[in-house]
């Protein structure tokens, strides 16, 4: 079902005349309210009004994270406390968390696009739907929460941990849509087996997964522990929370919110705009905001945009499943990679499940890679031969696909640690051995 037909199907034409006209509209909102823009375009000597075009959107510099930081909690807010009625943050890895608000247009606008998605997923008001994601701070349960209302599906707001009860609920509650990190959702899907439940005891069909990325193949896992059907989506807490870009039920990539999102991609070097198809680093503008409006943020997620309109019905354009942050990329002896990659790698390899962490660390005048990864089987330990045979065809695999020579370590079954929201699998070791 299109949530918003008249919205959703737009010609690109009509889908540009909206993005220019809401863009030259939040520059000139953004030079007023907020002093970083305003001293900004100043100190370049760039007049909102020069903003014409689309493509005058180069002449704006981009925004970062850093940029958040350094107005913490509330120095780029757009409008005075009493209009910002949410306050929402992501916890960074170091320091303070980055803080975004909402006003209550703000509010209405995110269950809108979170409607959408949810519907292109195929949910529907006869779905009841558990949401896995941690009630908080983070935008991911509350963002779904009040989508999903807005479909008019049921929501069973059970946050995530205490996992033997989520899957009881699942099952009691005859619960349709699941609700959670796609790291999560396949723990889940562990926990009900090793507790007994067997697929048909519960009544799953559709998950809607995201917040990390997530390997066609290790969706594909996810669907069979959990008999269901998943579709990422996507979002980030500074542009808005989940809502951003979702996949529909032919899932060849994630419809973005145009009218609301304006989207670029850019080198990651140099920022220069890529060509239709080429893949790059995200920009997003924000098209709608109120409380907290971003000009250019750059996401340092990197993925790639279609705008093709899509056999589904919708024209708003597709960006890929994300490859990886700029900043997740590993070198490993000169070679760069994405852990997404090694994953693809790993995940067809029948003897090891999929859970595995990856571990960097600088040995002699390189850096190393170990791959650890867990085995299905814990009997196969027993056999030095077969362990042997399974590390070089894993060794083999990854050097003949990506080009890396790693370390592989196959464990114990059960011995990597599961994750109730993100996962952490990569563990970069070099900077506390050089402290
Ligand atoms: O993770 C928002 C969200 C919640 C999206 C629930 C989808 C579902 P943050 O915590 O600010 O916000 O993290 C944003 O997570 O820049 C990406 O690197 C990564 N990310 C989010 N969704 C995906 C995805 C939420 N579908 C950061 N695939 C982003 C890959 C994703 N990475």
């Amino acid at each position: 079902m299109i949530f918003n037909r008249e919205a959703e199907t737009m010609s690109r034409k009509e889908i540009e005349a909206v993005q220019l006209e809401r863009l030259k509209r939040i520059v000139r909102y953004c030079y007023d309210n907020v002093k970083l823009y305003h001293d900004r375009f100043d100190s370049i000597g760039l007049d909102p009004d020069k903003i014409k075009t689309l493509s005058d959107i180069q002449y704006i510099p981009p925004t970062t994270k850093d940029d958040l930081r350094d107005n913490y909690p509330f120095g780029l807010f757009a409008v005075p406390r009493s209009k910002v009625v949410r306050i929402h943050a992501s916890s960074g890895t170091t320091g303070k968390p980055t803080v975004v608000g909402y006003t209550r247009n703000d509010l209405n606008m995110w269950s809108e696009i979170m409607a959408r998605i949810i519907s292109a997923a195929g949910v529907t008001e006869e779905d009841m739907a558990q949401i896995c994601f941690g009630y908080g701070l983070f935008t991911g349960a509350l963002g779904l929460h009040y989508g999903l209302e807005r479909v008019g599906a049921a929501v069973v707001p059970s946050s995530s941990g205490n996992s033997e009860k989520q899957i009881m609920l699942m099952k009691d509650f005859g619960t349709t849509t699941l609700i959670a990190t796609p790291t999560y959702a396949l723990y889940l899907g562990e926990l009900a087996h090793e507790l007994g439940y067997r697929r048909e005891d519960l009544k799953l069909r559709i998950g809607l997964f995201g917040s990390e990325g997530c390997t066609t193949e290790m969706s594909a896992k996810i669907e069979d522990r959990l008999g269901l059907f998943a579709t990422d989506n996507y979002g980030m807490s500074e542009l808005i929370g989940p809502g951003v870009s979702g996949e529909c039920e032919l899932r060849c990539g994630l419809h973005i919110a145009e009218d609301h999102f304006l989207a670029e991609i850019v080198d990651p070097d140099t920022l220069e705009a890529k060509a239709e198809g080429e893949s790059g680093e995200l920009i997003v503008t924000t098209l709608t905001k109120e409380a907290m409006p971003l000009l250019r943020y750059r996401t340092r997620d990197l993925t790639r945009m279609n705008k093709e309109p899509c056999a589904c019905g919708r024209t708003m354009a597709r960006m890929d499943k994300v490859m990886g942050r700029s900043d997740d990329m590993l070198k490993i002896k000169g070679v760069n990679v994405f852990p997404s990659q090694i994953e693809s790698v790993l995940m067809p390899v029948e003897q090891i499940s999929p859970h595995y962490m990856l571990y960097v660390r600088h040995e002699g005048y390189t850096d190393t890679l170990e791959v650890k990864v867990e085995l299905v089987d814990a009997s196969l330990l027993a056999s030095y031969r077969d362990l042997e045979n399974l590390t070089a065809a894993i060794r083999h695999r990854l050097r003949t696909v990506l080009g890396i020579d790693a370390k592989v370590s196959l464990v114990e079954p059960k011995s990597i640690e599961r994750f109730a929201g993100k996962a952490k699998r990569v563990v970069d070791l070099r900077h506390s051995q050089n402290a």
